[in-house]
This record gives C-alpha cells, structure tokens and sequence, in this order.
C-alpha cells in the first residue's frame, strides 16, 4: 500500500500551491522533507529492499525530493514577499495627508471682547487705567455725587465688606472710581477708560453678581455732548463691525448732567424687530453724560476751565450681542464645549 513516487510528488505541488502563509508552507516541507515526512520515511525503507532494486527507486526519491524542495523555496519566495507587503500597507502613512493640528486653546470670550473695547479706544487716543476692585465708600459713591440715600447704595444692591459695622468698604459696583482716582492724580485734558470686574448683588439670566464694566472719562476745554455722540456712534459702528444708527434718549444720573441712555439699532434685525431688541428695533447698550461740576470740583479739576463727558456700559452684554449669547451665565459655566466657539484669537 506504499504510494507511488510520482503520486507523492503530485500531492506535494498541490499542498505547497494551497499553503497561503510561510508557516503554512513550512508544515508542507515538514510533510514531505521532515524527519518524519513522506520521502524521508520511504528513503529510509531503501534499506530493507534488494540491492539491485535500490539505486533506481533512490534516484526517483532523491529526484522527486529536489523537485520538491525547489518548489517549497520559489513559493517560499513568494509568500515572504506578500507577507512583507501586507504589513507595510497595514501601517501605510500618507505623508501627503494635512497635518492635525494641536489646539492653542483661546482668550475666554470676554477677555477677547474687552480687548477689541480697549483696542478701539485707544485707537482714539485713550489711556487704559486701572483700579482696586476693593473700593471705599468715597470713591464709589461720595466722589460721584451719590448721596448717601440713594438707592444704588441700599444694601440689596452692594456687597459691603465686613469692617466692623463702619460701612466704609465695597465691592465697587463700577468701575468709575478708577477714574475718580485718575483725575486726582493728573491733570486736564485726559482720556481715559478703565475696564474691569464690578459687583453687585443681582444674578439672573441677564445679571451676575460679578460682570465686566467699561467706563469711560474724557476731560478737555469746552467738550460736550456733540463729542460725546461722536466718539460713541464711532465706537460702536467698530464694536459691531458695521454702521448702525445711534439714538441718544434723555436720562438721569448723579455723576452727569445732562444724562443719556445710548440706544443702537438692533444687531439681529437691523431694527426690524425681534426677540433680541423686544419688537422695539432698538438695543439700550450705555449710559453716559456731561460731567457734573461737582464730580469734577471733588476730583480737583475746575469745572469753570474743564468739562467733560463720561460713559459706561456692561461688557457681558455687548458680548453677549456681539456673539449672539442668550444666556449669560454661559460666560461664566467654565464648560469648555461653549468656550471652545470662540476660539478665534
Ligand atoms: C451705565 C451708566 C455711566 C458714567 C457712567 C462717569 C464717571 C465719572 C464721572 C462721571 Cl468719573 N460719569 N461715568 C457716566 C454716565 C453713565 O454709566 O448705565 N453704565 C452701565
């Protein structure tokens, strides 16, 4: 029941035609070729047949063997070389792809606005100043002409500090005391804003207990109202990126007289109406004034060779216009999925 040679070379270009790896094709060599494969087994069996018949059989198995084995090596050949190719298409790179870029991260949304307010102003020829957000009473209420009943000093509006029942110290509720401070300290004419957080004690969809507040003070020989509306119709149109009508409605404030509220046609609609201005095409976006005569005697300047004009408005919600924020606590939710939307530099 011993194969025939030839039978056993058939078989073995078949297996080494069906073996698709190297490792494959190693088991088929073991088959054949091993040292317990098919002809090594037969070659051995040589010993036990008669000496003349030997030599021929030998020949055909050795014959056979080297068949084989040339074929083992070429397929060999073969299967390496796919092997290889494989693998380098599995970890292709293609240098042609862009690049993934790292995020810098940004400026918190109204860092970048109250820089583009700076940039603007002082592109007008203001100076930026600064002051303690801890302020005394005199500097946030006295020095602004606001008695001491008036209502902005009431307790539901200020965060007094506790000094011992003496009432003496705030969180200032504007940032106009750094102003105060400025006019002390240099002398007309002077322009100047001065940016930066103020209290007060409110928090609701549209007010936080701590927002950000620009002020502004310009103190010069006969200014008025005329460059008031000048300089803020200018900072708007560049705030907003586009012209937009201005509107100025009388109002009241201790610190100035005469007193405005600053509206602007509504950024949304173009003053259309719409849920942004309340139907009415208009946004209230600041206060502003002539400075008072007596805020300017207290501050040492003499309101019978210097006027002034002076304005405020909330940073939060000229941000909120600006990026079309409903709610302002977003601002301030520290959720980096609504930070991340304003990350342009
Ligand atoms: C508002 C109104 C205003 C001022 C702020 C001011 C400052 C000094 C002297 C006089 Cl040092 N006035 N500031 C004037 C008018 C209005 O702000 O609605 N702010 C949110």
């Amino acid at each position: 029941m011993t194969l025939p040679v030839s039978e056993i070379e058939a078989c073995a270009l078949e297996d080494v035609d069906k073996a698709d790896t190297p490792s494959n094709l190693q088991l088929v060599r073991a088959k054949y070729l091993g040292r317990k494969g098919l002809l090594t087994v037969r070659r051995r069996a040589l010993k036990s047949l008669p000496v003349a018949s030997r030599a021929a059989l030998g020949r055909e198995i050795n014959d056979c063997a080297n068949k084989i084995s040339q074929v083992i090596e070429s397929r060999m050949a073969v299967l390496k070389q796919r092997a290889i190719d494989d693998a380098l298409r599995r970890e292709a790179l293609d240098v042609s792809l862009p690049g993934r870029r790292q995020s810098n991260g940004s400026l918190h949304p109204l860092t970048q606005v109250m820089h583009r307010i700076e940039d603007i102003f002082v592109g007008a020829g203001f100076d930026v100043v600064e002051g303690p957000e801890i302020e005394t009473d005199y500097y946030n209420f006295t020095a602004l002409n606001i008695p001491p009943d008036h209502p902005a000093r009431a307790m539901h509006d200020t965060f007094y500090l506790d000094d011992g029942g003496k009432a003496e110290l705030v969180l200032r509720t504007h940032t106009s005391p750094a102003q105060i401070r400025t006019m002390e300290a240099r002398n007309p004419p002077l322009r100047v804003i001065s940016p930066g957080r103020v209290y007060r004690r409110d928090s609701d969809m549209t007010h936080s207990p701590m927002f950000h507040q620009v002020e502004g003070l310009a103190i010069d020989r006969d200014l008025g109202l005329a460059h008031l509306k000048g300089v803020i119709g200018d900072f708007l149109n560049r705030f907003f990126e586009k012209r937009l009508a201005v509107r100025f409605r009388p109002s009241y404030f201790p610190f100035t007289e005469p007193s405005a509220e600053v509206d602007v046609q509504c950024v949304h609609c173009g003053g259309e109406g719409c849920r942004s201005c309340k139907y009415t095409g208009w946004l209230e976006v600041m206060g502003c004034g002539v400075v008072n005569p007596r805020v300017l005697r207290m501050g040492g300047v003499d309101p019978d060779a210097w006027s002034g004009y002076a304005f405020g408005f909330g940073v939060d919600r000229l941000a909120m216009l600006y990026f079309g924020v409903a709610d302002l606590r977003q601002f301030y939710a520290g959720e980096l999925d609504f930070l991340a939307q304003f990350d342009r530099l």
